[in-house]
């Protein structure tokens, strides 16, 4: 692969965004690649977490804009459509993913990061939707991704503006978890993604689709589903041990079973 690197840590598994001369830009090769790179994640069971992050100074600068005079609205809508297919994917896969921002988090870049469950960033970060000064807007999940995360005054202001914000402002706005200093980013991240890798796999995917799927539905239906998903808990031996763990005061060991 060109546009990525991969490196199992078990139980974490990182990706990089790999086109540092270029703020690594996302262009069609990079989307199919991602692709590749989170499906081997997704198969290996050792891998409980996925990390994101980018190689250089930026998480990503956004899509390669170099590309966009090729593209005509055939061509346009196929990128756009490879590309919100990924973000879809990455969203709604069942292991917790982390987006690691250690710098320019712009554009496609950005809805990338919020495809990702937990972003974490660093203090020099800066996000931002700039799409509206290049006469387009966000075209992979942003404008419905956004307003989700933060609400509609806000999701307004940064794409209307196109402004980049720091890491600060954007963890005052809920479009970040956690800022930290850069040189403690990967630290930080890491220690928080083994956290979520001590957790029960089957409640984790079961959470996801929860929140993911269940924001889009009348609440009697998520409430349902809420219901029905204890069924499953119920039946499993994380739940089990989980219990059993608590009451003979001891640390429970999860299996995903
Ligand atoms: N694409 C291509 N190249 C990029 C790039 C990008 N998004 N961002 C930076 N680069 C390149 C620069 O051109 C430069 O290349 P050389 O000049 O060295 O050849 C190199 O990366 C280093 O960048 P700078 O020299 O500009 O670095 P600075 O530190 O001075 O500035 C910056 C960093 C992030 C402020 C600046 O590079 C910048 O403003 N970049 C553009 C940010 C941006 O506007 N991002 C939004 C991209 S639009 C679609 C679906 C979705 C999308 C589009 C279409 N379909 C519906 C079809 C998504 C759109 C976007 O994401």
């Amino acid at each position: 692969m060109e546009t990525i690197v991969i490196k199992k840590e078990t139980p974490i598994g990182w990706i990089y965004l790999n086109r540092p001369d270029r703020l690594n830009a996302i262009n069609q090769q990079m989307i199919k690649e991602l692709r590749q790179g989170i499906d081997e994640m997704v198969y290996d069971s050792d891998i409980k977490v996925i990390i994101i992050t980018g190689n250089g100074k930026a998480f990503s600068a956004g899509a390669d804009i170099s590309r966009f005079k090729e593209l005509n609205g055939y061509t346009a809508w196929q990128f756009a459509k490879s590309g919100r297919e990924l973000m879809d994917y990455i969203e709604n896969i069942s292991k917790p993913t982390i987006a690691m921002v250690n710098g320019y988090a712009l554009g496609g870049g950005l809805e990338l990061a919020m495809a990702c469950d937990i972003r974490i960033a660093a203090e020099e970060a800066q996000l931002g939707l700039p799409e509206i000064n290049l006469g387009i807007y966000p075209g992979f999940g942003g404008t419905q991704r956004l307003v989700r995360l933060i609400g509609k005054g806000k999701a307004l202001e940064l794409m209307l503006t196109g402004d980049r914000i720091s890491a600060k402002e954007a963890e005052k706005i809920g479009l970040v978890n956690k800022v930290v200093p850069l040189s403690n980013l990967e630290q930080e991240t890491r220690n928080f993604a083994l956290k979520l890798a001590e957790k029960p796999p089957i409640s984790i995917a079961l959470i996801k689709l929860l929140v993911n799927q269940g924001i889009d539905l009348p609440i009697l239906a998520g409430l349902n589903m809420e219901s029905l998903g204890w069924g499953v808990v119920f039946s499993t031996e994380d739940e089990k041990e989980g219990v059993s763990a608590f009451l003979e005061k001891r640390k429970a060991q999860f299996k995903g079973k």
